[in-house]
């Protein structure tokens, strides 16, 4: 089998310019026209591609490696040597062979006459065997002032990319390509107008050179790219080599790559030399958004206000990823939908509200005496009165005294609400779900329990309607009938607050001169600190207890 040193070919002004990416490695098949290494100078970086088909058998070149035209880049062994493969020494031509069309000394525009006033055009220059490329991206704006030499565009094509430098220096008045645009020799890319020629500006016949390369003759004909590099008597003070204008640094295909991907390049760290994306950064930029450990402006600039979205803005760690099945069997079931929905619900609830809980006890043995006998007097109506609905009458009169528990924020202001919806969480099947009880304040202790029998029932058989379920002002969640002592319910949002009540218990009390045995009702009030200052959460919390421990207040 034939070895053959694949070279550098022509590659325009680029004198020795630095070896950024590998692109194959040892072992490897590689077509003809493949890309084998990626190069990189301060205006361009290109990929020089192989002139022959074959199996990697050795690279000559190492990351950081500088290299020039004619330096072995690797050593192939060739495809079988059959007709279509080339003969080593016409392949080994080929690669290296000089441009066939010398750098032409830039077919430069015919742009900034010396001290030009009025308006002076810009156009490509010689950019070698390109032909339409596109404006990947425009580095200018009209009004900037432009030196010469300064990059204005970026065109690509499949292979390179490369900045575009100006001819002239001046004011831009216009600019005659967008982003998407293809350009080739001699099209008009802008207009400069004001330009006063510096003494140290380089006359036209320094705009960049662009050297084609690929002799015709190779079938292998390497289409590496030109150089924008301006030439030899460009001015030492070239202010693009120093001003990379924030430009995300990457290779032609890393661009591509992101590009295919909708990755915004220039919000990926790059872990290359001097700040270089490389492909593993685009991936792991990826894989992160992907995963929610990491947003992308876009997505930052869409979460709700206050940011957080789904948390990813917070800048947290990745959710814990266990193979459970390590430590032992398990089965997974998909979440129903109920939990799904309710689940994220809460996690913004609880990431995005400043909530602060204030726990308290009511005494409510008389209200209880009052509630059994209520039941007891009713119990042909077949309607059970619960302690739960006695804490909606009290909550209504505690939100009425407190208004702003019964608010809503909207941006800067706080919308206070003429009406008092309660929310009650029913625990069903399915998940929890929050019925509402409409208009508590115009109803009776036995109406709101009757309504709360209806919609619990219907909640646990998966029947409430969207109406049934909106328009809460405030919400409870009772616990009483299972059991526990206090509980931090998360606020449901927009409302401000929220009751917990868990189950009440006996206890000895202690009135002055001995304990009592009262029945107590544990309470938590979970509040937005937004909106709600504590002095406030504990007057709601003494009240309430006020309004439970003698209900008469109600009336007041
Ligand atoms: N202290 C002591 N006993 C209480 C009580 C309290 N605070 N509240 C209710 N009870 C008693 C009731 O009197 C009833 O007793 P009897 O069976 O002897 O009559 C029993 O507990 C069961 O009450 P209930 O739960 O059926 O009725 P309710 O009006 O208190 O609650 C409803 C209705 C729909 C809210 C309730 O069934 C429910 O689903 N609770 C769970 C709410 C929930 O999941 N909250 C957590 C949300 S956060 O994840």
């Amino acid at each position: 089998m034939a070895l053959i040193d694949v070279k550098v070919p022509d590659i325009g002004d680029f004198d020795e310019v630095a070896v950024i990416e590998l692109l194959v490695k040892v072992g490897d098949t590689v077509k003809a026209e493949q890309s084998l290494i990626t190069v990189e100078s301060d205006k361009a970086s290109m990929e020089i591609p192989s002139s022959t088909a074959g199996v990697v058998k050795e690279l000559k070149v190492a990351l950081g490696d500088k290299v020039k035209q004619g330096s072995v880049v690797l050593v192939l062994e060739a495809a079988g040597e059959t007709a279509a493969a080339p003969a080593p020494a016409a392949a080994q031509a080929a690669a290296a062979a000089p441009a066939s069309t010398p750098a032409a000394p830039a077919a430069a525009p015919a742009a900034a006459p010396a001290a030009a006033a009025g308006p002076v055009e810009v156009r490509v220059p010689d950019i070698g065997d390109f032909k339409d490329v596109a404006v990947i991206e425009v580095l200018v704006k009209p009004g900037d002032k432009i030196a010469v030499e300064q990059s204005l565009i970026t065109v690509e094509s499949d292979k390179a990319s490369m900045e575009i430098p100006s001819s002239a220096a001046g004011v831009l008045k216009e600019l005659k390509v967008k982003i998407g645009d293809t350009v080739n020799i001699g099209d008009l890319l802008a207009i400069l107008e004001g330009a006063a020629a510096p003494a140290a500006a380089p006359a036209p016949a320094a705009a960049p050179t662009a050297a084609p390369t690929a002799p015709a003759a190779a079938a292998a004909a390497p289409q590496a790219a030109t150089a924008s590099a301006p030439a030899a008597a460009a001015p030492a003070h070239n202010p693009t080599a120093t001003a990379p204008l924030g430009l995300p640094h990457a290779s032609p295909s890393v661009r591509k790559f992101a590009r295919e991907l909708g990755v915004p390049l220039e919000e990926v760290k790059g872990s290359g030399p001097k700040g270089r994306i490389v492909l593993d950064d685009v991936q792991g930029f990826t894989k992160a958004v992907m995963a929610g450990a990491t947003q992308t402006k876009a997505q930052a600039a869409k979460a709700p206000a206050g940011g957080g979205g789904d948390g990813a803005g917070l800048g947290l760690i990745p959710w814990p990823k266990v193979d459970f099945a390590k430590f032992g069997p398990i089965e997974r079931k998909e979440m129903g939908r109920i939990k799904k929905i309710s689940g994220a619900n809460l996690l913004r609830n609880a990431v995005m509200i400043p909530a602060v809980t204030n726990h308290d006890d009511a005494d409510i043995t008389d209200l209880e005496a009052f509630r059994v006998s209520t039941n007891k007097e009713n119990e042909k109506s077949g309607v059970k009165v619960t302690m739960l609905a006695f804490l909606i009458k009290a909550c209504v009169a505690a939100l009425k005294k407190f208004p702003e528990f019964n608010s809503s924020i909207d941006g800067d202001a706080l919308i206070y609400k003429q009406f008092w919806h309660i929310g009650f969480a029913a625990d069903t099947p399915n998940g929890l779900m929050v019925p509402v009880i409409k208009d508590a304040d115009k109803k009776g202790v036995l109406q709101i329990s009757q309504e709360m029998g209806e919609l619990a029932k219907k909640a646990r058989e998966g029947k409430l309607s969207p109406a049934e379920m909106s328009g809460a002002t405030f919400t409870i969640s009772s616990l009483g009938g299972i059991g526990g002592r206090y509980f931090t319910p998360i606020i449901n949002a927009p409302e401000v607050a929220i009751l917990g009540g868990c189950k009440s218990t006996m206890e000895p009390v202690w009135d002055g001169k001995a304990f009592q045995p009262r029945l107590m009702l544990p309470l938590s009030l979970t509040w937005d600190h937004r909106v709600i200052d504590g002095a406030a959460a504990a007057r709601f919390n003494v009240y309430l207890g006020q309004i439970l421990s003698d209900f008469r207040r109600v009336l007041l």
